[in-house]
């Protein structure tokens, strides 16, 4: 019997956790070095998130309670992998924008969710400290995923606007 999770290399790929779950619910560890294991969990990363077709993964997606994004955002035909070791958002715009989300945790649901443009920090897979503005779906994709790391979801964001609105 075959592996229906086998990727081209005939190893298999790492599942991702889907909602309800308290694995999503954990707050992710910061990674202390860059080292031979966090390369090959990024590895691990992409492959999962090309495999969901999706544009962004935290690593707490697939069970790792680490302070790891990728994204690719898939704008054209070539691939244009990020890496994000201990990402922090460190300025927001005041102005917002809405768009839609989805989440590789949440198939098959979308909805409207309010974003800001960032700043963030963060180390790349040398280790060396770097900082990005992000902006339209760069930024949305951002913040939704360090949302991950703190053990956050889109549809929690879409509950506390409408609580607000409700009172
Ligand atoms: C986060 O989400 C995001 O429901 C990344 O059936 C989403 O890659 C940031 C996906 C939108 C900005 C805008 C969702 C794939 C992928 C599904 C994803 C599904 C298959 C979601
Ligand atoms: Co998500």
């Amino acid at each position: 019997m075959s592996c229906e999770n086998e990727g081209k290399s005939g190893m298999p790929s790492r599942e991702i956790l889907i909602v309800p779950g308290q694995r999503l619910r954990q707050v992710a560890h910061p990674v202390e070095h860059v080292d031979k294991a966090i390369r090959r969990l990024v590895r691990d990363m992409f492959a999962a998130m090309y495999q969901g077709e999706g544009i962004g993964l935290a690593a707490v997606q697939i069970g790792e309670p680490l302070r790891i994004v990728t994204i690719d955002l898939m704008e054209g035909d070539t691939r244009r992998p990020r890496v994000f070791i201990n990402p922090l958002v460190i300025w927001q715009s005041e102005q917002a924008m809405d768009s839609q989300e989805g989440c590789l945790s949440v198939p098959g649901y979308y909805d409207h969710i309010t974003r800001s443009v960032a700043i963030g920090s963060f180390r790349d897979l040398d280790g060396k400290p770097r900082e990005i503005k992000a902006t339209g779906l760069l930024a949305v994709c951002l913040q939704h995923e360090i949302d991950h790391l703190d053990g956050v979801l889109f549809v929690d964001r879409i509950q506390n606007l409408r609580r607000r609105f409700l009172r």
